[in-house]
């Protein structure tokens, strides 16, 4: 009888034993959760800001002629002129809202277009050449 309440005893009082420590590994867990999230945040956070990947249209401006002439583009997307041409030009956009001033041969000018919208460019030098991009929202 004797053995019997004390094992009974030593049982509850394993059984607690094990319910605090279940609940103290919980919270162990826990703690450790919310400082490791808050890593993983910070690393996945990192990579993010500076060189933040954005879709990039390349035109080139060769033979008095952008090419291509016209491109579509989602918002916040870059599109980089490449000069190719001996001779001079620009990239002016007919509302003047851009302008990328003169470029000489192997130049690039990178622009981006944070709108939607239609934007028409031509070159100052050679008003005939005339380019396009479309902004899609
Ligand atoms: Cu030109």
């Amino acid at each position: 009888m004797r053995m019997l309440v004390l094992s009974l005893v030593a049982a509850l009082a394993l059984g607690t034993g094990v319910a605090v420590a279940q609940a103290g590994s919980t919270l162990a867990v826990a703690q450790a959760a919310s400082p490791g999230s808050s890593v993983v945040i910070a690393q996945a956070g990192t990579p993010f800001p500076s060189p933040m990947p954005s879709p990039l249209s390349i035109i080139h401006i060769k033979n008095f002629a952008y090419v291509p002439d016209t491109v579509t583009i989602p918002p916040g997307a870059l599109v980089k002129f490449v000069e190719d041409d001996e001779t001079p030009h620009t990239v002016t956009a007919s509302d003047g809202s851009f302008d990328s001033g003169n470029l000489n041969q192997k130049q690039t000018w990178t622009h981006v277009f944070a709108k939607a919208g239609t934007y028409a460019y031509y070159c100052a030098y050679h008003t005939y050449m005339k380019g396009k991009v479309i902004v899609t929202p």
